[in-house]
This record gives C-alpha cells, structure tokens and sequence, in this order.
C-alpha cells in the first residue's frame, strides 16, 4: 500500500483534449442563458479540468423547444425506420473511430482506469447503438381479432420528447441505455448528464451530428440535478422521463412526474444486492468472483454484490481469501496500464464511503482489509473487507458505493433467501454454486430484477436490466425497454362488408 501510495504522487497527463464543454441544443453548441459555468474535476487531485457550461430550468426549457421542434416538424421521426437505423449504425462506427479518445475523456472525468473505458465500456456502447439500430425497422403493431365488424389494429408511434437524466459512475453506458432506444423509437430527447461527469457525452453528442442525426434530435444539458434535472422532470411539454440514480432522488422525479404532466417515468436506482457463496463452490473461484462483484468501477455500481453471504463450511477460508485478494487488488492512477481501481468520483463519494467504513468499525465488524484513504490527493480508497457482518449494521443496509466488502455467514438455503430477500432494495443477486437444484431454487426464490449464476456484471445489450421493489420501475435494455418509448394507438375501423 505504501508503494501504491507513493506512486500516486505522478499524476499521468492525459491523452486528449477537452473540446466541448457548452451546452449542446438544437444542433449548436451554446453558453448557458446566464453564462454560467461549474468545475468539472479530476478525481486523482480535485483539481479543476475544464469549466462547463451549467445548465439549469431556462437551458432545459431551450432544449424542450429545439426537441418539440424536431419532432413535430423535423426528418426524424417521419424518415424510414431503415433511415434511423443507418444513421445509428454510422454513429456507432464513429465511436469506435474514436473510441480511445472518448474512453480517455471518460477515465479523466470519473476516475475509472483507462483500460476499462478502453476496451469495455466505449465498446459496450457501441455495441448497444448497433443493438437498438437492428431494432428501428423492427417496431411494428399488430392486427387485432376485435369481436365486431372491425378491423383493428395497433400502430406503435413514439412517445414524443423525452427526458432523460443520468448518473456519473458509467455515464457513457447509461448515455446509451437511455438515448439508443429512445432513437430507435424515433423520439427526441433532452439529456440531462451528471454535474461529476458532463465531457464524454458532449464529445458524443457531436459524433451523433457527424453521424447525420438531424437538429434538435439529441440536446445535452449539463447541469446539477435540483435545478436542471427538476426542470426536465417536471416539465409540462417533456412527453416521457428515464432516471438513473439514487432512490431518494428516484422519489423526487415521481413526485415532480406526477405534479406536472403526469409523464410515463422509468427509474434505476440503489442496490445492495447479496452475492451467495454456496457450500459446494470452488472457494479461490468464488473468491475472485465476489471480488470483482463488489470492486469493479471502484464499488460505484448500483448492482455491486455487496452483501457477500458465504455458507459456514466455506466461511474462514473464503474470508482469509478474500483480505488476500483486496490487499492484492491494483490501486492506482487509472491512466496507468494494469491498474484495477482508480480513485472515487468525487469528495462527496469519497467522504460517505470513509463514513461508512468508520460505522463498520464502530458497530463491531471485523476489519480484514484497508479501512482508509489511500495517499493524500484526490480520492482513492484502500480496498477495505469486513467479516463478522450481521444483517442490521448500516454497512449490510445501506448502498456504500465504493470498495467496501462485506462478509456475512449463512447456515442453509431457507435462512439465505430470507435475509437476502431481506432489503428495501432488489437490483440483482449473484449465486456461486455447482449444484443445478440450487440454482434453480434461488434463482426464482430471490426477488431482484437479474440473477447471475456463476458469473456476475454481465452486460449485453440484449439483457433486460432494472430493479424490484425500491431498485426501480421499468427496464432498460433488450427488448423490454422499447415499450418505455412507444405509445400504443388501437385503430379501429368499421368494415362495411365484413364478408368476404
Ligand atoms: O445521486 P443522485 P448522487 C446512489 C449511490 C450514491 C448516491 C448518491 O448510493 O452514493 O446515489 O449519489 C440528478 N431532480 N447512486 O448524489 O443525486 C443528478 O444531477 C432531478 C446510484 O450522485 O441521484 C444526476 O444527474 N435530478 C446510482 C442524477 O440525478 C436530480 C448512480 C443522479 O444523482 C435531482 C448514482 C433532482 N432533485 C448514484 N437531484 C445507480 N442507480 O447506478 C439529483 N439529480
């Protein structure tokens, strides 16, 4: 750790320059209506990297016209479906053009190692462009067996505008969760991007122009959340809004959801999800998976497996392992090559993690490994493990968001689907077994929106992702988040022959 430490003292240049930091509307890059600008800053150091334009309600209200218009007088949704389609693909080749240049931009924002903007994620987005541009000339209605003399039948329209906000810890990935079926659909759309992380998705938002989408289509806003992401969730004239985020902000959009137009709302928030090591698992296995479960992305996902349950027969020598593996665990400048973990997001990340850890402390949980700041810039965290973790201490309860492990032992199969079960949250579980009736079992007693079997983190475009109970409305990706961007309009038409 020392030498971890130390090293953090050179802070790597990085690869690229920031181009785009005004506000994208109507096709044009502009200064915000009060010519305001915030920070954007480097996690490594907390220093500044650019300053951007800040959006707020007058910005979202000039998007909101740029959108109307390009969708009530503009190409894109009345252009062919195989149109749309071309003009996604197109984009989706532009962002492997520049595919390094976009992940370094990433990385400098949010603190994520280079590698993993690099080679997984701007490919990830890629990837779900393509899926949802494979989709556009495939949204069709049905003709509907009605019980009278009528032929009817269903058309699929767009929604209209939609509002969309996001988080900061995979914002490019939640970019295009959000706009490729929104687009696909033939919708327009204000994107309200995390105040943490606004630079990659400008840089984006002008490959899509590049790419042929036409004016007013895509309108980036960026801003802070009670003041521009208020105004694009209550707003009167946006038709639809999508959230990613936490659960109390979650509440807000609903509220202002239902307090303004009573927009259509889709929301994926927190998480505590139990990863379940079973007692017949291969434990170095079971070890790196529940590692990575938690770790990846510096522990800031929303799905992260951070109640780490293991079967008592495994327990001593999966903990001893697991303090192994996160002392062992890569910590440092995410510009740096080999690297596993970069700092936090911000001080406001940073400070609620180290709050956590000292509740851990103080509640009686056995600190196996880290448990502090690492070095003395920016906001990197020492990986931290806790054993001997019950149920009700905050650190088994609350979302912690960052590279805190914490292990929990489990007897049988009854008593671990009731605690898993046991949360306000149901984002998604892991399950970490060689025996088929297990999983069958658990796969169906546990009430979460994905279950991984003897893997975890996966990804696909084609996968349905989003949360039961407090993790969410609704889904995204895969074919079930299509519907969250169409209206359905029965049409029906009396026949005067019905014979024939
Ligand atoms: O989230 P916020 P924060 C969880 C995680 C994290 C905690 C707080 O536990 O530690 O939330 O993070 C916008 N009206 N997740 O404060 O505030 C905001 O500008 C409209 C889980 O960053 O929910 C940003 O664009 N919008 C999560 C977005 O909401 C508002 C990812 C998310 O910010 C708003 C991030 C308002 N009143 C955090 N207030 C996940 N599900 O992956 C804020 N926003």
């Amino acid at each position: 750790l020392a030498a971890a430490a130390a090293a953090l003292e050179n802070t790597i240049t990085p690869p690229v320059k920031v181009e785009h930091t005004q506000l994208l509307i109507g096709g044009k890059f502009v200064d915000a209506a009060s010519g305001k600008t915030f920070p954007t800053l480097d996690p490594r150091t907390g220093e500044v990297i650019a300053q951007v334009s800040e959006g707020d309600a007058e910005d979202v209200n000039r998007a909101v016209l740029a959108a109307r218009k390009a969708f009530d007088q503009g190409p894109w949704p009345r252009m062919t479906a195989y149109e749309r389609s071309r003009i996604l693909f197109r984009f989706a080749d532009l962002l492997e053009k520049h595919n390094d240049e976009i992940a370094a931009l990433e990385t400098w924002d949010n603190g994520k190692p280079y590698e993993q903007s690099a080679k997984i994620e701007v490919p990830m987005v890629a990837r779900v462009f393509r899926y949802y541009a494979g989709w556009a000339d495939k949204i069709h209605g049905m003709t509907v067996p009605g019980d009278g003399p009528y032929h009817v039948q269903t058309l699929h329209e767009p929604i209209g505008v939609a509002g969309q906000i996001i988080p900061w810890n995979f914002p490019l990935v939640m970019l295009s969760w959000k706009l490729g079926p929104a687009l696909a659909c033939g919708n327009t759309i204000v994107l309200k991007t995390a105040e943490q992380t606004p630079l990659s998705a400008l840089l984006v938002g002008r490959l899509l122009h590049e790419a042929g989408l036409p004016d007013g289509v895509v309108n980036i806003v960026s801003g802070f959340g009670a003041t521009a992401g208020a105004a694009v969730a209550g707003h009167m004239d946006i038709d639809k809004v999508a959230f990613t985020g936490s659960t109390e902000v979650g509440k807000i959009i609903l509220e202002l959801a239902s307090k303004s137009n009573l927009k259509p709302v889709t929301l994926e928030l927190g998480g505590k999800s139990p990863f379940i090591v079973c007692e017949d698992a291969d434990v170095d296995q079971a070890v790196e998976l529940a590692h990575f479960a938690l770790f990846f992305n510096q522990g800031q996902c929303c799905c992260a497996g951070s109640r780490t349950f293991v079967h008592e027969r495994v327990y001593d020598e999966f903990v001893e392992k697991a303090k192994a593996r996160a002392n062992n665990r890569a910590v440092g400048d995410p510009f740096k090559s080999g690297i596993e973990q970069g700092p936090q997001v911000d001080s406001e990340q940073f400070k609620k993690i180290l709050k956590y850890i000292k509740h851990g402390v103080d509640g009686g949980a056995t600190l196996q490994a880290g448990g502090g700041q690492l070095g003395s810039k920016g906001y990197y965290i020492q990986p931290t493990v806790f054993s001997d973790v019950k149920d009700d201490m905050l650190i088994a309860t609350d979302e912690i968001f960052g590279p805190v492990q914490t292990i929990l032992k489990f007897k049988d199969l009854d008593e671990v689907i009731a605690r898993a079960n046991n949360s306000r949250y149901g984002l998604a579980a892991g399950v970490f077994t060689q025996n088929l009736d297990t999983a069958n079992r658990l796969m169906r007693a546990l009430k979460v929106g994905t279950v991984w079997i003897n893997c975890f983190d996966v990804f696909d475009a084609t996968i349905p992702f989003g949360g039961y109970k407090m993790s969410g409305i609704g889904r995204e990706k895969g074919l079930y988040s299509l519907s969250n961007y169409l209206q359905v309009k029965a049409v029906v038409t009396a026949l005067k022959n019905p014979a024939w």
